[in-house]
């Protein structure tokens, strides 16, 4: 359905979103020090680490470069079929930074089909909430350690329906 044409413009236009930090990615770090050289610092390694997830292969539409800052917080809500990507196939926020210590919650909205969170290639942390579901109780993980999670929504992946999470 979707063509190659597309997704390169839509990740062109996610390059500018952002910045000159994900056309430099592979510069980043250079020096092993644990701190990104890019975007003049102003997403930690970490947080680099999610930017390029959500914006390489099929680009999260709802990520706007931002992370909501939770950092603090008890516990955190992240919706299930929240508006976006061409339909209710996002999470929201799609990402988030907390702090070590936080629970958060994957609630489902009960809109735009079935879906789930499952931890990609490259993910600190494991998860998943098992077979896509149009409504099911919240997947609830708390974070005890530092590090990067970096999922997505089995039958909506494609479609941009991914999140991240930094726990610091
Ligand atoms: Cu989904």
């Amino acid at each position: 359905m979707n063509t190659g044409e597309t997704s390169r413009r839509r990740f062109l236009a996610a390059v500018t979103t952002v910045g000159a930090s994900v056309a430099l990615a592979g510069c980043s770090d250079g020096d092993g020090s644990g701190e990104s050289d890019v975007n003049g610092g102003d997403y930690s390694a970490a947080e680099q680490r999610v930017v390029e997830y959500l914006t390489s292969d099929s680009e999260t539409e709802n990520f706007d470069g931002s992370f909501a800052d939770e950092t603090g917080a008890d516990e955190v809500v992240i919706e299930v079929g929240a508006p976006g990507n061409g339909a209710n196939y996002a999470y929201a926020p799609p990402a988030v930074t907390v702090s070590t210590g936080t629970t958060v919650s994957w609630e489902w909205t009960g809109d735009g089909g079935s879906h789930n969170v499952v931890s990609a290639d490259g993910s600190d942390f494991e998860l998943s909430s098992g077979n896509p579901q149009e409504q099911q109780e919240p997947f609830t993980r708390t974070f005890e350690e530092r590090g990067v999670a970096v999922y997505y929504c089995s039958p909506h992946r494609t479609l941009g329906m991914k999140g991240g999470l930094v726990v610091e």
